[in-house]
């Protein structure tokens, strides 16, 4: 007995010295954890006959209890000091400025903005948006869009070509997106109304030209559809995205080697003092391309040229993300410097929406 009550003596006064909470619960740990001296105490209890039993466990469970107590109550002691030991050195300068919340600070790219404005747009007038990838076939960049082999056309676009593969085929990088409306035409059936944005690349690399731009094509076939059709869903695109009332535009004879008729589309412009208002003065801005889906290209995507009649468009998004934004050099786009975009980027919760207004 008297080694039980040097053994609650020596845990007590263990507990007392503990100078904080790491301590005390090796203390703890000591006594009363699976391998602890009281513990071993409580495994002997089996060995004992039974009324040895019954007063020498009544004793080790008093002494448990104690030491049990001793600890809960030096924990408490602890935390506090622990927590007056915080509040003594830790201090909050009031008058530091607030720093900005990951929403005030970040941007979106003007890119990325215009990319919505144009997709909010169509998704309005009824349009789905398709994706592709990037590295295409040469059936679908070219073949299929009415490029035939060896036909001039093809120069037209500074193609990244792969190495060609066993059978002579070579993989490219798509020069327009219009490879994704060749998927779309041989996954679905008229009536078709979809637009294409993505990447696209050319080997050209100057002020206005980087190897790699975005593009936003657009694609509606029936039975119906004509030219007319066509210049009333650009004129309404370009009213809402260069945000105005009134827009004149004109279209100018083209050639593109996918579409019969081809048309460049203008819209009139006034420069002023660097200003450029879009709608009406005495300038004109290229904005897009189009014309009626060439019958061989129909009739490559499985579409019967006698029964359906389309139209598609294709546009350059850093060209019009320039235009309506004011931006002069294409290459700074991409660039990666935080302070121009600091200038040019988009909050991020200001989200376009034809109601609340497409650049808010
Ligand atoms: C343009 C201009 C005119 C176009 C045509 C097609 C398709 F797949 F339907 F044949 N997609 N995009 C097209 C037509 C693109 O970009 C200046």
């Amino acid at each position: 007995m008297t080694d039980l009550s040097t053994l609650e003596q020596t845990i007590l006064g263990q507990i007392a010295g503990a100078g904080d909470e790491t301590a005390l619960e090796a203390v703890r740990v000591a006594a009363l954890g699976k391998k602890g001296s009281i513990s071993a105490l409580l495994a002997m209890l089996g060995k004992m006959s039974p009324e040895e039993r019954k007063t020498q466990g009544a004793a080790i469970n008093l002494a448990k209890d104690r030491v049990t107590q001793a600890l809960a109550a030096r924990r408490e002691i602890l935390k506090s000091a622990a927590l007056d030991a915080r509040l003594a050195t830790e201090t909050i300068d009031v008058t530091l400025p607030v720093r900005e919340a990951p929403a005030e600070a970040g941007r979106i790219h003007p890119l990325s903005q215009v990319f919505e404005e144009v997709n909010t747009i169509f998704a309005d007038m009824g349009f789905s948006i398709a994706e592709g990838p990037d590295i295409e076939t040469d059936d679908y960049n070219f073949t299929r869009l009415n490029f035939p082999e060896g036909h001039p056309a093809r120069e037209m676009h500074d193609t990244f070509f792969f190495p060609a593969k066993q059978d002579g085929s070579r993989m490219l990088l798509r020069t327009h997106t219009s490879p994704v409306q060749v998927r779309t035409m041989l996954a679905e059936k008229p009536p078709i109304r979809v637009i294409c944005p993505g990447r696209t690349y050319r080997i050209d690399s100057d002020a206005t030209h980087t190897p790699q731009f975005h593009q936003v094509e657009g694609l509606v076939i029936d039975k119906g559809s004509h030219l007319g059709h066509l210049k009333w869903i650009l004129h309404e695109f370009c009213k809402a995205f260069f945000e105005v009332d009134h827009i004149n535009m004109r279209f100018r004879p083209s050639f593109f080697p996918f579409t019969e008729p081809s048309l460049e589309a203008d819209i009139q412009c006034r420069r002023d003092k660097g200003e450029i208002r879009f709608g009406e003065g005495e300038d004109w801005l290229e904005i897009l391309g189009c014309g009626m889906v060439h019958p061989n290209v129909l009739r490559a995507c499985g579409i019967d040229p006698d029964l359906y009649q389309g139209f598609a468009w294709g546009m350059g998004i850093d060209r019009i993300a320039m235009l309506k934004y004011g931006m002069h050099d294409l290459r700074q786009m991409f660039e990666g410097d935080v302070r121009w975009l600091s200038h040019y980027g988009f909050k991020p919760l200001d989200v376009p929406t034809l109601a609340g207004g497409l650049s808010s």
